[in-house]
């Protein structure tokens, strides 16, 4: 039997901040040798928000250095653009007319992001979980790493090819394989450093809120020394009423490499004081490799350029082939 397929992706909306990070990519790359891996550059979901069409090129590349200075292996790994590849936003148009309205008004991203576009909310922001069903479905994937937050997003793609299937397809002779999610317990929902109710994520406004995979030693020291803490003493993953606690610690087992109980025993007796400078420490250690490699690949565009290319020409074969399925199966006729 084959190896199983992974496919992943993130928007070039911003630097990769530390929950990307912990609860995605350090999953893609960690077992990538078990698997046919696909990672992508999602560029045409980062236009469902307003964007700067200066930067979005700029963006794309400067992602896909920090993919391959995070560890991902050209050996086993295909990185590609989502724009390059023209059968994603075509499947999605098909995918369109068989998803109802009312699997999207219920996604949670869409009621959360176009609350803060206010009145500028695009046909995109609602259709951007079709084309995600699009991304994941072209490629036939069995597992789809991901952070929590992507949890709805997945469960959608699903009964979206169920639906095809079903309507189009026959028991025996399936059109589309139903991915399963591959969450991680450890570092699914990383918190922002200024409210540990909320997720860190690229688009809060305050930078305070996040640490990104390119942040300086001094911005880091700075960042954590100013982080928002709790006057309790000693420290616990376990407390529901401290959030910040649960989310610092986390970051310190899953930054050090420890396991869950080694901290836990380490740090029971600390106060914040003797707590920020290890964390400060193993921040800024666990990061400097990652930036040392991202700094050489963006030094070396025109590599990155080939790899992205060969990238496309891999993906494309396969997308090519899986929306050749879905139109014959809708009934579309060939070309001459
Ligand atoms: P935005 O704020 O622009 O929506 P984001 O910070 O949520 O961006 P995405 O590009 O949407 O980042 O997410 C990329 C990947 O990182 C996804 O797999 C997502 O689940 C994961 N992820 C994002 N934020 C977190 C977080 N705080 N903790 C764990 N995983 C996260
Ligand atoms: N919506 C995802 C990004 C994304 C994605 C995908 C993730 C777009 N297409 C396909 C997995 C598979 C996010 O992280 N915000």
């Amino acid at each position: 039997m084959g190896k199983q397929r992974v496919l992943s992706g993130v928007q070039p909306t911003g630097t990769l901040h530390l929950g990307n990070y912990l609860g995605a990519i350090r999953n893609w790359v960690e077992d990538q040798n078990q698997y046919d891996n696909y990672f992508f550059i999602a560029d045409l979901h980062a236009i469902t928000v307003p964007h700067d069409p200066g930067q979005l090129a700029d963006q794309t590349y400067a992602l896909a250095a920090l993919y391959l200075a995070c560890g991902l292996d050209l050996e086993h790994t295909t990185i590609f653009v989502q724009s390059h590849i023209s059968a994603h936003a075509e499947l999605a148009w098909l995918f369109n007319c068989i998803t109802p309205l009312n699997w999207l008004e219920r996604m949670i991203q869409f009621k959360e992001k176009a609350l803060k576009q206010g009145e500028n909310v695009s046909i995109g922001l609602l259709d951007y979980p079709v084309l995600q069903a699009a991304d994941i479905l072209l490629y036939q994937a069995d597992l789809v790493p991901v952070g929590e937050d992507q949890k709805q997003h997945l469960e959608l793609t699903r009964d979206i090819a169920a639906r095809l299937n079903f309507q189009y397809g026959s028991e025996t002779h399936p059109i589309l394989k139903l991915p399963e999610p591959l969450i991680r317990k450890e570092g699914a929902r990383i918190m922002s450093l200024t409210d540990g109710t909320n997720k860190m994520s690229k688009s809060d406004p305050s930078e305070q809120s996040r640490i990104t995979l390119l942040d300086t030693p001094d911005e880091i020291r700075n960042k954590i020394k100013r982080c928002k803490t709790d006057p309790v003493r000693g420290l616990s993953f376990d407390d529901p009423e401290r959030p910040e606690c649960q989310n610092l610690l986390t970051l310190y087992q899953l930054m050090s490499g420890q396991s869950k109980a080694a901290v836990a025993k380490e740090c029971t007796d600390m106060g914040w004081g003797q707590f920020k400078p290890l964390l400060i420490e193993v921040m800024i250690e666990g990061l400097r490799p990652i930036q040392d490699r991202y700094t050489e690949w963006m030094t070396q565009k025109q590599e990155l350029a080939a790899v992205l290319q060969k990238g496309k020409d891999k993906a494309d074969a396969i997308a090519s082939d899986t929306l050749g399925k879905v139109k014959d199966a809708l009934g579309y006729s060939h070309p001459l």
